[in-house]
C-alpha cells in the first residue's frame, strides 16, 4: 500500500511512521508513505496556503487551490486506485470495520486540515471523510497518523503472528483480557492461579470470561454489538450473577 499524506505541517509525520511496526512494514515493502508539503503547490511567490474567512469571522482558511494541485498529483500518481480522504471533524467515525475496508486500498490520499480547516469546495474531490472522535484538535495531522497505524497493523504480513491481530480488542468486538508477565508476586500482588496451572482449556475459559466480564463493567455498549456465542452467554451469566 502506497499513502501520500497532504499536510502543511510533514515534520509531524516523520517520527511516528519511523519507528517500530511502521518502519518494519516499510523494510519488508508492505507500505510506503510519501509526505505531501501543501505550500508546495501555492500558486504565489510568498507561498501562501490560507486565507480570512468570507463573512468574516476568527482564525484563517486554507486555500482551496493549492489543495487541489496536490491532490491531482497525487491521484495522477495512484491512477484510478486512489482513495482520496479528508480527516475532519464531520467525517464518519473511524472503526475497525472501515479500517479493515482500507487496508484493502493500494493507494490512500489522507489530506489533514489545519487552521479553522479547509475551503468548502475541497470536499468535492474527496472520496470519504473521516473522524476519529468528537474533541477539538488543532489540526487532522495526528488524526491521519491514527488512521495509518490502524490501517497499516491490517495489511497481511505486518503483524508477525496472524493471531495476535485476530486477539486483539474490537477485533470480536470485546475488550482484551487482562495479562500478566513476570514476577509471579509483586508486592504481594499476584498473577491469577489459573494462569500458572498450564491448564490451557481452563486459561481459555478463564480470559473469555474476563473479556466478557471487563466488557460488561466498561463498555455494555460494546458487549450489546458483539457476536457471542452460547458459551460466551453463559459465562457473561456466571459473571453478572457472583458480583
Ligand atoms: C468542531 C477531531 C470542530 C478534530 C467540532 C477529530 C472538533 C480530523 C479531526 C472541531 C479533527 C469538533 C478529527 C475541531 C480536526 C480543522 C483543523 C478541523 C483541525 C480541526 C468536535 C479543528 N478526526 N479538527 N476543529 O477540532 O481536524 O479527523
Amino acid at each position: 500500500m502506497q499513502v501520500d499524506v497532504l499536510t502543511l505541517f510533514p515534520e509531524m509525520f516523520q517520527g511516528p511512521l519511523q519507528i517500530s511496526l511502521l518502519k518494519k512494514a516499510q523494510e519488508k515493502g508492505l507500505f510506503s508513505f510519501n509526505l505531501v508539503n501543501i505550500r508546495d503547490f501555492a500558486g504565489d511567490k510568498h507561498k501562501t496556503v490560507d486565507d480570512t474567512p468570507y463573512g468574516g469571522g476568527p482564525g484563517m482558511v486554507m486555500k482551496v487551490a493549492p489543495i487541489v494541485a496536490a491532490i491531482s498529483k497525487s491521484s495522477a500518481k495512484g491512477g484510478p486506485n486512489s482513495k482520496i480522504i479528508l480527516m475532519c471533524p464531520s467525517g464518519k467515525p473511524l472503526t475497525q470495520e472501515k479500517v479493515n475496508a482500507l487496508a484493502k486500498e493500494k493507494h490512500l490520499v489522507i489530506l489533514c486540515g489545519h487552521y479553522e480547516g479547509v475551503d468548502e469546495r475541497v470536499r468535492d474531490l474527496v472520496d470519504e471523510e473521516i473522524s476519529i472522535g468528537d474533541y477539538v484538535l488543532t489540526g487532522g495531522e495526528i488524526p491521519a497518523m491514527v488512521l495509518i497505524d490502524a490501517v497499516v497493523r491490517q495489511i497481511p504480513g505486518v503483524v508477525k503472528e496472524e493471531e495476535s491481530v485476530k486477539k486483539d480488542s474490537f477485533y470480536d468486538g470485546l475488550l482484551d483480557y487482562p495479562s500478566y508477565t513476570k514476577p509471579e508476586d509483586f508486592c504481594g500482588k499476584n498473577v491469577p492461579q489459573v494462569l500458572l496451572s498450564g491448564n490451557h482449556k481452563e486459561i481459555a475459559r478463564w480470559r473469555r470470561k474476563e473479556a466478557l466480564r471487563r466488557t460488561l463493567e466498561r463498555r455494555p455498549d460494546l458487549l450489546a454489538k458483539a457476536n457471542l456465542s452460547a458459551e460466551d452467554k453463559k459465562l457473561l451469566d456466571e459473571v453478572s450473577c457472583h458480583e
